[in-house]
């Protein structure tokens, strides 16, 4: 138990060791393992990783205390995973293609077009998880459940028919791939997380972005934005990973215990999203939204960006990303 740090000295921690050596409840003391995520409170993968955390809690019999902090208010979403590597933080949660500039493997779910349903994005993830595990493994990382976000639509405050009509909007990227994407539609990406989404739309920084129905809806875009055109561009998914170092120091038992639940998360949260879509979408239009499909001329312009989008993939990912694609097709 000695290598794993003990939380942010915070009182809840201090307050569990306490009562750990006062009722002597056993061998172990318990121990605050501070969550980091990018993500609002609401949105359910902040659900699926409190779910999470309350079976961790349960099944390692209160030695692991998982303490969610959402909306990138312990770290910002940029640097979660570095502060996991490093150990400033025991575990946390990220989107995986956030570090596609670092490793091309990590945007795969995010070429346009390959995947377009959750069916589709399990299919996905099952040939890519080994990999992520691999690399992150060299990375003094170890993955325990992702969770895909609901398909990817297009936000803006006008009707839109083709991308001549959005040419200069000024756009939200969350990623490098949704940065090309709007370069190559004609738009202006400026790269700004989740949790800075209401203000950068309030002031008008951004006038449109790519996102779930999910995301939309968490951040109520309805007080700014009025289309929302469910293009159903890709899937990209969240991961939870905890630092090597911690989760070498954990005993067989409790280990097991938080494989558990992390099965348990990835199955529930997949599920939770299935749900969340029909929900969030729903809201949009029930907030006076106009929810449609982009019409065929409009969806052929974009599907030509994502060809040119997975040829640039393939081509920096080489080998194993073609290697995953394949299986990926095989498995179809
Ligand atoms: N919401 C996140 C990532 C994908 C999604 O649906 C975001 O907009 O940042």
């Amino acid at each position: 138990m000695g290598a794993h740090r003990r939380g942010f000295g915070s009182l809840q921690a201090g307050l569990a060791f306490a009562a750990a050596v006062a009722l002597a409840a056993g061998p172990a003391v318990a121990e605050t393992w501070d969550m980091p995520t990018a993500y609002t409170e609401s949105n359910f993968h902040t659900g699926t990783a409190q779910a999470f955390a309350a079976c961790v809690k349960e099944a390692t019999a209160g030695e692991i205390d998982i303490v969610v902090h959402p909306s990138g208010s312990l770290f910002k979403g940029n640097d979660i995973k570095r502060a996991v590597q490093t150990g400033q933080a025991p575990i946390g949660e990220r989107l995986i293609s956030a570090h596609q500039n670092e490793n091309p493997i990590f945007g795969v779910d995010s070429i346009p077009f390959l995947v377009t349903s959750f069916e589709d994005s399990a299919r996905l993830w099952r040939v890519t998880k080994p990999v992520v595990e691999k690399i992150l493994d060299g990375e003094n990382l170890v993955l325990l459940y992702s969770v895909p976000w609901p398909p990817q639509g297009l936000y803006f405050k006008k009707p839109v028919a083709s991308n001549a009509d959005i040419k200069g909007l000024k756009f939200r990227a969350y990623n490098a791939a949704t940065a090309r994407f709007a370069e190559l539609a004609g738009l202006n990406p400026v790269q700004i997380e989740e949790a800075e989404l209401p203000q950068a739309l309030a002031t008008g920084v951004v006038e449109s972005f790519l996102s779930s129905g999910a995301t939309g809806y968490d951040r109520k875009v309805w007080e700014q934005l009025t289309n929302f055109y469910t293009v159903d561009a890709w899937l990209p998914r969240n991961y939870v990973f905890a630092n090597k170092d911690s989760w070498d120091g954990l005993d067989d038992a409790t280990r097991a215990g938080i494989r558990g639940c992390a099965s348990l998360a990835e199955y529930a949260g997949y599920w939770r999203a299935v749900q969340y879509t029909d929900f969030t979408v729903g809201q949009l239009a029930a907030h006076g939204m106009t929810v449609e499909k982009p019409s065929d001329g409009w969806r052929a312009e974009l599907v030509k960006i994502g060809d040119t989008m997975t040829q640039e993939w393939l081509a920096k990912a080489g080998a194993d990303g073609q290697a995953i694609v394949d299986a990926y097709k095989a498995a179809k």
